[in-house]
């Protein structure tokens, strides 16, 4: 008798990857499918794609989605969870994308704790546009704009998104997490799967930070792209929990989400 060992979750799609052969984007995508089917808000999800590499993330999820501005995703995102509380929205977003172009949205959009999930996904780099130095570059790293290495004087300082997310006020959750073996991607899973609780619960503002490789353009094989998260990148960015309100404050004290979650008229999709 055959037994079912692997199976592509429910709302992701059978689409051929665009994504380069060590890229951990799709990896990622399948937490997230896996998380939208266990809490079974795919009828009423809305995915936020950002400008970058995962820009069609469309092809890759079969729930209703939208495409912002580069770094506009969270602007997007607030528009559709206070014109309708009732959707699940989560944003997908790189480095360059949510800590460069898009970080004044992205700190106001925490700040005010919208009921928002938060995917980000950093690699270091600007991967789409041909490897340019992003916020997250790391010392010494060589890109396209910083061919001699990055240096704190010309550039400063990596930018520790996660630690920043768990600084403000309006964060209920903020999590690292990396992607460079089955150990890490099962605790990848248990992060994603914590900050769709966040939003499904507290309707609150829950961010994951997950680390991620860029073989094409560190120009290394896809083996050694994993190895340089392990080696280099965790030791500039920590895996680890930074925030969790959840964690030490009894429910009863968590703010009430009004919109009854459930109460969606199945013909409209619309809040009854
Ligand atoms: C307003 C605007 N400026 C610049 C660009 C060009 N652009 C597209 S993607 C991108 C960088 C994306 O990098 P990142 O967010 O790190 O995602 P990755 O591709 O690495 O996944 C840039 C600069 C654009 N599309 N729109």
């Amino acid at each position: 008798m055959s037994k079912v060992v692997f199976e592509r979750p429910r709302y992701l799609c059978d689409a051929t990857t665009h994504y380069c052969a060590g890229c951990t984007h799709g990896t990622a995508h399948r937490l997230v499918a896996e998380a939208i089917a266990h809490f079974g808000v795919g009828e009423r999800t809305v995915a936020v794609a950002p400008a970058g590499c995962s820009v069609m993330l469309y092809k890759y999820f079969d729930v209703d989605s939208i495409e912002a501005a580069h770094g506009r995703a969270l602007a997007v995102g607030t528009g559709i969870k206070r014109a309708r509380p009732d959707l699940f929205v989560f944003t997908y977003q790189g480095d360059g994308d949510l800590a460069s172009i898009g970080l004044c949205e992205t700190m106001h959009a925490a700040n005010r704790g919208e009921g928002i999930t938060v995917v980000y996904v950093n690699n270091a780099v600007y991967g789409m546009t041909g490897g340019q130095m992003a916020p997250t570059t790391l010392l010494g790293q060589r890109t396209t704009t910083t061919p001699a290495g990055r240096t704190v004087e010309n550039e400063g300082h990596p930018l520790k998104m996660a630690e920043m997310m768990a600084a403000l006020e309006g964060v209920l959750y903020s999590e690292r997490v990396a992607l460079y073996d089955p150990k890490q991607i099962r605790r990848a899973r248990k992060a994603i799967f914590h900050a769709f609780e966040i939003q499904i619960k507290y309707n609150g503002f829950g961010f994951v930070e997950v680390l991620s490789g860029c073989p094409t353009n560190l120009r290394v094989s896809p083996v050694q792209s994993q190895k340089w998260v392990e080696n280099e990148m965790c030791k500039v960015f920590p895996l680890g929990l930074f925030k969790d309100v959840t964690a030490d404050t009894p429910e009863s004290a968590m703010p009430e989400f009004e919109a009854d979650a459930n109460a969606i008229d199945q013909e409209t999709c619309h809040a009854v």
